[in-house]
């Protein structure tokens, strides 16, 4: 048995790769350590309950992570604060989790000589121009625009100067827009979802021109194991499943049509302030070296299938996500969003 620590692990992302690895991967069993902020859930986890170990603590507290470091073969470090929007409210939390987190971890896997994956994201390159048809690649430099993706570019940056510095073990990633079941209803594609079923009109910021690279997070999580398996130390991979032809509005009419909808019920609101413009993301070498592929690839948006799932789960899970609607709502209301 490899053990397998993962950061974050009652979030979106990671519940969703504790649920994958508990099902598809047998060969580690896994510990989460997890905050459970206003993000994080317990109930994420009930399904695999009985299967792994549950510690509810804080990424900053050294004593914890060096415990559980010490005790551990692998760290997947999922947790960090990650919604741009809370990051314009109060960049802080952001600061606190996302790097000083990440160098707590850091030196206990130093200090354990352990094997660290580190998740990151698209948004640490900051954005391209509507027009541009360039994607971003494992190269491209960091330019991040927001508390958010500064404080991400941060943590990757003392991932990097930790395996050159101290030659710890790790790699990195950096991935596109996830959606899927268990997403935060903060984010665009379940607030949109659970505006329609609550009789709210979608929100759309500004023109809807944008555009992310989005991807279902089974292949993000997929994509993940194939890194700790074949991935080599030191590297950082891109991924992303080729979905940088489609903007916010084209996602927002697909959401209200898939919902019984006219195209258009949905309205503008306003634009969030230095909003990225354009996310494209090049995955060549994630796939040409590891041999990865993502399977959610159908139709001209790529999301049809995808879409039509997370509807249904959020359909059905009403009872997750129904106690937060009213106050994100009045948080974005606030806002004129
Ligand atoms: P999320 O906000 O849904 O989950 C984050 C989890 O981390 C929560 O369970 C929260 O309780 C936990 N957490 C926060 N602060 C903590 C702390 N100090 N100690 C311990 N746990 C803490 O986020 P997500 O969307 O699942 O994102 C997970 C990771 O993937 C993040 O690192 C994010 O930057 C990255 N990422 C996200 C996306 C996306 O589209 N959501 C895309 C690319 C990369
Ligand atoms: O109501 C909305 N209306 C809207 O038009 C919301 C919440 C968002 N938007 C727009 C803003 C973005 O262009 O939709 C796009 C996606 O917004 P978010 O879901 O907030 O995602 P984004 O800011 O792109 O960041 C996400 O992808 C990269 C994750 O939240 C990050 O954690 C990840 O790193």
């Amino acid at each position: 048995m490899t053990n397998l620590l993962v950061t974050g692990g009652a979030g979106f992302i990671g519940s969703n790769f504790v649920q994958y690895t508990v099902k598809h991967k047998p060969e580690y069993h896994v510990t989460v350590i997890d905050k459970l902020t206003y993000a994080g859930n317990r109930a994420n986890l009930e399904s695999v309950n009985d299967r792994i170990e549950f510690i509810e603590g804080d990424i900053c507290n050294a004593e914890l992570m060096d415990r559980l470091v010490a005790k551990n073969d692998i760290i997947v470090h999922f947790a960090a604060e990650s919604h741009n929007d809370n990051s314009l409210r109060n960049p802080w939390p952001f600061v606190e989790t996302n790097i000083v987190g990440t160098y707590t971890i850091l030196e206990a896997v130093r200090k354990y000589d352990k094997r660290l994956h580190h998740i990151s994201t698209d948004e640490v390159f900051g954005d391209l121009e509507l027009d541009d048809p360039n994607r971003f690649t494992e190269s491209t430099p960091y330019n991040p625009s927001s508390p958010y993706s500064s404080t991400k570019a941060s943590s990757d940056m003392l991932v990097r100067a930790w395996m050159r510095s101290f030659g710890v073990k790790a790699t990195i990633s950096n991935c596109s827009n996830n959606y899927g079941p268990y997403q935060h209803i903060e984010k665009f594609i379940p607030r949109q979802i659970t505006n329609i079923l609550s009789g709210i009109k979608p929100k759309l910021y500004g023109t809807g021109e944008q555009v992310r690279d989005w991807i279902h997070v089974d292949d993000h999580n997929a994509a993940v194991h194939i890194i700790l398996e074949k991935g080599t130390l030191g590297e950082t991979y891109i991924i992303g499943a080729d979905n940088d032809h489609v903007n916010n509005k084209m996602v927002i009419e697909q959401i209200c049509e898939l919902m019984g909808k006219g195209k258009d019920w949905y309205e503008h609101v306003n634009d969030r302030p230095g909003h990225d413009q354009r996310y494209a993301m090049d995955s060549s070498k994630l796939r040409r070296e590891l041999g990865w592929q993502p399977r959610y690839t159908d139709n001209q948006t790529g999301m049809h299938d995808g879409l039509l799932q997370t509807i249904d789960w959020y359909r059905t899970h009403e009872d997750w996500w129904r106690p937060q609607k009213e106050a994100v709502e009045a948080a974005y209301a606030k806002q004129g969003q």
